[in-house]
This record gives structure tokens, C-alpha cells and sequence, in this order.
């Protein structure tokens, strides 16, 4: 399972809405022979593009996959009786597919007298979670990157912010850019640092690029704008932005999103996190700045973090990489646990977490 693990993972930021599924077929001895991945919607499943590779056949043979066969013919056929045609005797699988009609698959392979066991299931999970978010709210799954000082801090008491964290830590974050199917910034951040937001690694692929401008204040010429080359641009803005400025926007490649305004002139975030989901985004990599993050941890989308932490110490009134007005008891402070040891990048150290799950979510701050 831990190879059919490595296989989905190539395929990370490539297959949304879907999932991402790895498959390994191995013979009566133990030895593999087959393997397969799921490249993105309308290829084929894993299942099946391991299957193809022996004809169809795997009489005897045990199944790694990552995911619970399906039952269901969207854009592709069934896989649940592709496997059972095969001859497979044994069948282990990670996740349970938790969407309504394409689960069932366990159930019908036990009814075919294909036994099925369950195997590194919370790290196939973990594996998924922009799909098993996405299926289950409708909504992308959140991942929060900041570089900060010791501090925690995200520039200077000047605002200067280049760099705080090294080259491996700097190279990293492409990465994330990479797997992940959108990057989300405020427009502080567009007028603060002019970003690109794109991957610049070999191999990569850039995500699609959000800004959060409630009042078109993104200049004409900002790098990020689709005219200066890349991938898709959606600017979110309210109904308080003059139109002639969506006009030049839309001119300069960029897609508008209005929503009416909160009473703060803000952007609603629920609606835009609902409408992200309705487009099919299952992944965005939230990269700040601090008011950005403040109102994704305050409404509880920080599903992931991921902090890149620089051995310094800048001191003072510098902006923290979490904003807003904060919480005034501990017991309301959104809480995190830690995944994984840390990992050190350079002089750098890299730590994620994920939200956790009794973080209160019964009382979240109005959404502002
Ligand atoms: C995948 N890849 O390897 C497996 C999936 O309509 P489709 O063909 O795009 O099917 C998507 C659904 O199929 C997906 O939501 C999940 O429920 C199920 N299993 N999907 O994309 C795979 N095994
Ligand atoms: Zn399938």
C-alpha cells in the first residue's frame, strides 16, 4: 500500500475534482506485477490502469488500492467489475469513497467472494483530503503557508520581507504551488510583493492564481495578471469596486468575481469558499498576508498549515503572520496538531499541522 501511495502522490494538484489513487497488483509469490495511477477526470481509474497492463488478468493476484473501487459510471466505466472479471482473489484498500452512489464497492466485491481487507488507511486519508474535503463540503481544503522569524513575524518594523527564509525553504513553497490547484492572496500581498505565484521548478505546474481585492486596487501591471504570461487569474472583489476597473482587469486577462460586501467592505468569505467548490477547486494554498490568514483561521478553513521558520528575531511592531483582532481566552484560540517531525531546509525548519478536529467551531467570530 505504501507503493500504491508513491504512485497517487505523482499525481497531486493534477486530478481535481477527483481523487488521487494509486494502484499495485501483486502475484501469489508477493511479487508486484502491475501498477497504476489516476492522471485526472476522464483518465482512467487506477484500478483499471493497472489491470490493462496484464490484459485484464490477474487470476489469484492481491490488489493494493488506495481508494474503494467504484461502482459508478461517471466519465469513466465502473471499476468494481473490471476487478471481479479479473480473477483477483484479494482486494486491500485504503480510503472508503464517501461519496453518495460511488461507494458500495467493498460491499460488492465481498458479495463476489473477493476478500477485502483494509490497510494504512488514515494515511490514505491524509492523502486525500482536498477530495475527501471537497465530497464531503463542497468546499477546497485549505492549506495556510507562511516564512517567519523566530518571532514570528513576516517582515521588518520597515516592511521588508525578501528574504527571510533560504533557498531550499523558498524552493519548497514552488512545491506546494505545484500540488496544489489554486494559490490565494490579499491584495496587500499583490501590492506589498508584485508575487508571480506561479512554480518555477522542473516538472512543475502552475496553479490557478486568487486575489482577494475587495476594491480592485490590483495595478494593471501587477505580475500575476494573466497578460504578463501563466496560468488563470480570478480577482474576488465586492460590489464597492468601480467597474471601470474590472473592465481594464478583464482586459489585462483576469477574471472578476463580485460578491456583495460585508458591512466591513470585506470580501464574504463563506460565499467565495462555497463558489471555489462549486468551480471544482478541491486545493488552495493560502499564502497570506496576515489578514488573509487571520479570517481563514478565524472561520476555522485552516485545514493545514505549513510554517517555513528562519533562526532570527526582527522584534517590535512588525506584522505577525497571523493578523485580525485575535482571541482575548486560550480556550478560543484555534488549535493545531503537529503531522510529521520537523524538517530542517537549510537553516531553516518546515512544520505542518493540521486543524484540530475539537477546535471550536460552535461559536466562530462573524464572519469579517
Ligand atoms: C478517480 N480515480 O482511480 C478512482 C476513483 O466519473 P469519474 O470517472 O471521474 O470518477 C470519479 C469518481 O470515481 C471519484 O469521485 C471516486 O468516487 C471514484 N474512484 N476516481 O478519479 C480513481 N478509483
Ligand atoms: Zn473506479
Amino acid at each position: 500500500m505504501a507503493r500504491a501511495l508513491q504512485l497517487a502522490e505523482k499525481w497531486r494538484g493534477r486530478t481535481a475534482p477527483n481523487p488521487i489513487v494509486g494502484c499495485v497488483i501483486v502475484d501469489k509469490r508477493g511479487a508486484v506485477i502491475a501498477e497504476g495511477a489516476h492522471r485526472g477526470p476522464g483518465a482512467k481509474h487506477a484500478e483499471r490502469d493497472a489491470l490493462e497492463k496484464l490484459g485484464g488478468k490477474a487470476p489469484g493476484a492481491t490488489m493494493y488500492v488506495t481508494l474503494e473501487p467504484c461502482m459508478h459510471s461517471g466519465r469513466t466505466p465502473p471499476c468494481v467489475p473490471a476487478v471481479k472479471a479479473s480473477g483477483v482473489a484479494r482486494v486491500v484498500v485504503g480510503t472508503e469513497d464517501p461519496i453518495p452512489g460511488h461507494g458500495g464497492g467493498i460491499e460488492a466485491l465481498r458479495r463476489a467472494k473477493i476478500s477485502v481487507t483494509r490497510a494504512l488507511v488514515a494515511a490514505c486519508d491524509a492523502s486525500n483530503r482536498p477530495f475527501l474535503t471537497w465530497s464531503q463540503y463542497r468546499r477546497p481544503a485549505f492549506t495556510l503557508k507562511a516564512a517567519i522569524t523566530l518571532d514570528g513575524k513576516i517582515a521588518t518594523v520597515k516592511g521588508r520581507s525578501k528574504w527571510i527564509t533560504g533557498d531550499a525553504a523558498r524552493a519548497d513553497v514552488h512545491r506546494l504551488r505545484d500540488t496544489h490547484d489554486a494559490v490565494l492572496v490579499g491584495i496587500r500581498t499583490v501590492l506589498a510583493d508584485d508575487p508571480w505565484l506561479t512554480a518555477r521548478l522542473r516538472g512543475a505546474r502552475d496553479p490557478m492564481r486568487i486575489v482577494l481585492d475587495g476594491k480592485l486596487r490590483t495595478p494593471l501591471d501587477a505580475r500575476l495578471l494573466p497578460k504578463q504570461g501563466g496560468p488563470r487569474t480570478i480577482i474576488v472583489t465586492t460590489d464597492q469596486a468601480p467597474a471601470a476597473k474590472e473592465r481594464a482587469l478583464v482586459k489585462a486577462g483576469a477574471e472578476v468575481w463580485r460578491f456583495k460586501a460585508r458591512a466591513n467592505g470585506h470580501v464574504p468569505l463563506d460565499l467565495l469558499v462555497q463558489e471555489l467548490g462549486a468551480k471544482d477547486i478541491t486545493s488552495v494554498l493560502v499564502e497570506g498576508g496576515g489578514q488573509v490568514h487571520a479570517s481563514f483561521i478565524d472561520r476555522r478553513y485552516a485545514d493545514e498549515l505549513v510554517l517555513y521558520i528562519a533562526p532570527k528575531v526582527v522584534g517590535g511592531p512588525a506584522p505577525s503572520w497571523v493578523g485580525g483582532k485575535g482571541v482575548g481566552t486560550i480556550p478560543a484560540a484555534a488549535g493545531f496538531v503537529l503531522e510529521g517531525p520537523p524538517v530542517q531546509l537549510g537553516d531553516d525548519l518546515r512544520l505542518r499541522f493540521t486543524q484540530a478536529p475539537d477546535t471550536r467551531i460552535d461559536d466562530p467570530p462573524p464572519d469579517d
